[in-house]
């Protein structure tokens, strides 16, 4: 069966009808994306009011893409106190931020007690903020260090009140694209493994890629092949988030750097591969507001949320530092003619905005 006939017939994709796809010209692979996402989401666009928390920038992995570790290329490293943490939650709690995203650097200084403190006294102070925490990178980390199990590091979160768990640390699943570009972090099975001990006790995460440096589409299409098959056991990923590899700053060489085109087109892709996935997250901070608006054209139907402080891409270029202005994300979703919906962060609808809530429209 050709492509188009598959895409018509909303048949299951593999590997080849990947490759095709990427073939396909953007708007042909863009429409058939969109109606796929239509037909889920309607003209919604999804987001949350949430904060994230970076405790600290000392690594003792050195991934050759990250700019935000502290190394000669960022010398300025920082190790927040558990009361700074703390205090940075309760004055996000106070302008009504209702999730916190706990991702940090792998330091033994900050080991799984010292997080267990902060989880536990958070959810005491505020039993309804939603914690997000440790990477599944940073869970094969502190197993290590403290020679622990998967299942006994994710146990202890689940009783410290993690809630979910972020997408983080996935990279590209293709493990000689990760030898080359982050040596020493979990490899890809145990990745997917975590993530599915984490499904099968009953609780969800998100799921990244790294793109744009030095993997190919291939590399890219297995990856998302590898998330499907997972999903397909637990269903317990809510959203995929393609992150745009930003350049500056790091140890990476990449002589090319990928246009939008190629950025919406593997935005697109993921929603038509992805069957089982119900959420495609255009990050903002990775693709800018901009072009992870038009995304919402091409299969994306979230933005992720407001942020107020990010490290991560910023540190690698991206103009994302100060987060996002509630009120820019309600404006450019409704001129862009969609829905703004806040959402939690399981994706239940906390407020479906109506075009005269919004700035632009008053
Ligand atoms: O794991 C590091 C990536 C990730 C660079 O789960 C880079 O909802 C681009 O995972 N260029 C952390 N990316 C961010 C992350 C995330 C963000 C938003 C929402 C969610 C979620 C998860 O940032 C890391 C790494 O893959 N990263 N360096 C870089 N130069």
């Amino acid at each position: 069966m050709g492509i188009i006939n598959k895409l018509e017939k909303n048949a299951r994709l593999d590997f080849d009808d990947g490759l095709k796809l990427y073939e396909l010209d953007l708007f042909t692979l863009g429409h058939f994306a969109n109606l796929r996402r239509v037909s889920m989401w309607g003209k919604k666009v999804y987001f949350n009011i949430n904060r994230h928390i970076n405790p600290t920038n000392i690594c003792k992995d050195i991934c050759k893409f990250c700019a935000f570790s502290a190394n000669r290329k960022n010398p300025n490293s920082y190790k927040y106190t558990k009361e700074e943490v703390l205090q940075i939650a309760e004055d996000a709690c106070k302008r009504g931020i209702k999730e916190v995203h706990i991702v940090s650097a792998h330091n033994k200084e900050h080991d799984l007690y010292w997080y267990i403190d902060i989880f536990k006294e958070l959810k005491r102070r505020f039993p309804n903020l939603h914690i997000k925490a440790f990477t599944a990178a940073e869970v094969h980390f502190l197993s290590t260090l403290h020679n622990l199990s998967y299942e006994e590091v994710l146990d202890k979160m689940i009783e410290a009140g993690v809630d979910s768990m972020p997408g983080g640390g996935a990279e590209i699943f293709d493990e000689k694209i990760r030898a080359y570009i982050c040596k020493g972090k979990v490899d890809s099975k145990n990745w997917l493994k975590i993530h599915e001990l984490w499904h099968k006790s009953g609780r969800f995460s998100n799921a990244t890629m790294l793109f744009g440096h030095v993997e190919e589409r291939k590399e890219r299409i297995e990856h998302m092949l590898r998330l499907r098959d997972v999903q397909d056991r637990t269903g317990g990923f809510n959203a995929f988030i393609p992150l745009v590899y930003q350049r500056d700053n790091n140890y990476l060489k990449v002589d090319k750097f990928l246009g939008s085109a190629e950025i919406l087109k593997t935005i697109a892709v993921s929603r038509l591969i992805l069957d089982n996935i119900p959420h495609i997250k255009a990050y903002w901070a990775s693709a800018t507001l901009s072009l992870a608006m038009v995304a919402q054209e091409f299969g994306a139907d979230d933005l992720d949320g407001t942020i107020e402080k990010e490290a991560i891409q910023s540190a690698g270029g991206a103009k994302s530092a100060g987060g996002q202005a509630l009120k820019d994300f309600l404006d450019i979703i409704v001129t862009s003619g969609f829905i703004p919906v806040e959402r939690d962060s399981l994706y239940n609808e906390l407020r479906v905005y109506e075009e005269t809530d919004c700035g632009v429209c008053q």
